[in-house]
């Protein structure tokens, strides 16, 4: 009911905290199955100061705008373009349609096909029934990357684009970009590659001496990649990146919007009024943590995840799905729907709709939250 009259801000403030007492928080360190985190206390800072900014009227946020720009310049620098066009955007699923959308914008071709790998996150299926786009997923290995083979035997003349996964949802499996973009450059179609998890974990890993595929810009045939800092960023939701290699993937998607406060514009993102604070935040993160600072907190992601890894797999009844990548790792049971069912009793926030269990080891997971869901799981097995 819409209340007749107001309450006062601590009556309501306490009303919300007592109805979200039932939500897991990433400091209970329960949430073992999120790609998000609590973000960066200098993120929260930065929005909190510039919360009013928006994106979407950029003739009155000139400053805000430019900032934006910067911030997609130094992700382009991270993915190895010099010179990059894109934007902050809502997430990853806003990422993948953008590019969805020029790759068929510019192909011009009455039915367009676009090919996936069997592991690619579920947005792609938005994209493709909001696109118009028919999906033809192509196989994976036995090692959960996609079958570079299989996607060339997929490839017609309606064939919009090919997408690539850096770091896929279940798994954090690496595709050999390097194959695809060969062959995407041999037929003359445009290479996506959604690093909307990897994209802030692969270059510092690499840099840490992880052996790692390559993945981004260096490769000629890569066009677009997603790059979300509201996972491995450590920025507020929402914040998501999307990153084209030239200007024309971007005025394919461009429509003007002619009244605005601040005068007309071309406007390629799909929300219209958007969040100027959290791209300012994504800018102001980079700032501050540096290429250093994130490889510390890959560092330790990524030597967490080898060791739970280790541990998981000293546990009767349990097998990894397969060797970790990233900083996810994946395993099963015997009995997985008891597994998880129990696992949930005990408070754990995971999920094993894909066939497993996915662990993300993201920044709030510590190594005793992880001794402790060890522990559980190891009861679980057995009982
Ligand atoms: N691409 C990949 C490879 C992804 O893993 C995801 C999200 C997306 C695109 C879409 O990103 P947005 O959700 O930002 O639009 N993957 C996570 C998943 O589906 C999202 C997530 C995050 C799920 C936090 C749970 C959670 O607590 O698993």
């Amino acid at each position: 009911m819409f209340p007749e009259r107001g309450e006062s801000e601590e009556e309501v403030l306490e009303e919300l905290r007592r109805k979200t007492s039932e939500d897991l928080t990433f400091d209970s360190g329960k949430i073992l199955g999120s790609m998000c985190t609590y973000p960066h206390p200098f993120a929260i800072r930065v929005i909190t100061e510039f919360i009013d900014r928006n994106l979407g009227d950029p003739g009155l946020h000139v400053g805000s705008r430019k900032i934006e720009e910067e911030a997609v310049g130094m992700l382009s620098n991270l993915l190895g373009l010099e010179k990059g066009y894109g934007h902050i955007v809502s997430g990853g699923t806003e990422a993948n349609i953008l590019a969805v959308r020029a790759f068929r914008n510019l192909a011009g071709v009455e039915e367009p096909e676009l090919i996936l790998p069997k592991s690619a996150h579920f947005s792609f299926i938005k994209a493709g029934e909001m696109l118009g786009v028919k999906l033809v997923w192509a196989k994976l290995k036995r090692d959960y990357s996609v079958d570079v083979k299989d996607v060339e035997e997929k490839i017609t003349d309606n064939t919009i684009g090919i997408i690539g996964i850096a770091g896929t949802t279940g798994l954090g499996v690496v595709d050999d970009i390097p194959a695809l973009s060969d062959l995407a450059l041999e037929y003359g179609i445009p290479l996506h590659v959604d690093a909307a998890f990897g994209g802030f974990v692969i270059p510092f890993a690499k840099a840490l001496g992880y052996d790692i595929p390559d993945f981004d810009f260096r490769l000629k045939g890569v066009k677009s990649i997603t790059i979300d800092p509201h996972k491995m960023g450590m920025v507020p939701i929402p914040a998501g990146g999307i990153i084209f290699r030239e200007k024309k993937y971007i005025d394919a998607i461009s429509v003007l919007a002619p009244y605005l406060a601040g005068g007309r514009i071309w406007q390629a993102t799909i929300t219209g009024t958007r969040p100027g604070a959290n791209a300012l935040a994504v800018w102001a993160m980079i700032k501050h943590l540096g290429f250093e600072g994130y490889k510390k907190i890959v560092r330790q992601a990524m030597e967490l995840s080898r060791w739970f890894a280790k541990e998981l797999k000293k546990i009767p009844g349990v097998h990894l799905i397969r060797e970790p990548v990233l900083n996810i790792v994946s395993f099963s049971t015997k009995n997985l729907e008891k597994t998880e069912r129990e696992l949930k009793r005990r408070g754990w926030g995971i999920s094993a709709h894909r066939g497993y269990i996915r662990i993300v080891l993201m920044p709030h997971v510590r190594k005793e939250h992880l001794e402790e869901f060890l522990g559980d799981l190891r009861e679980v097995v057995k009982e």
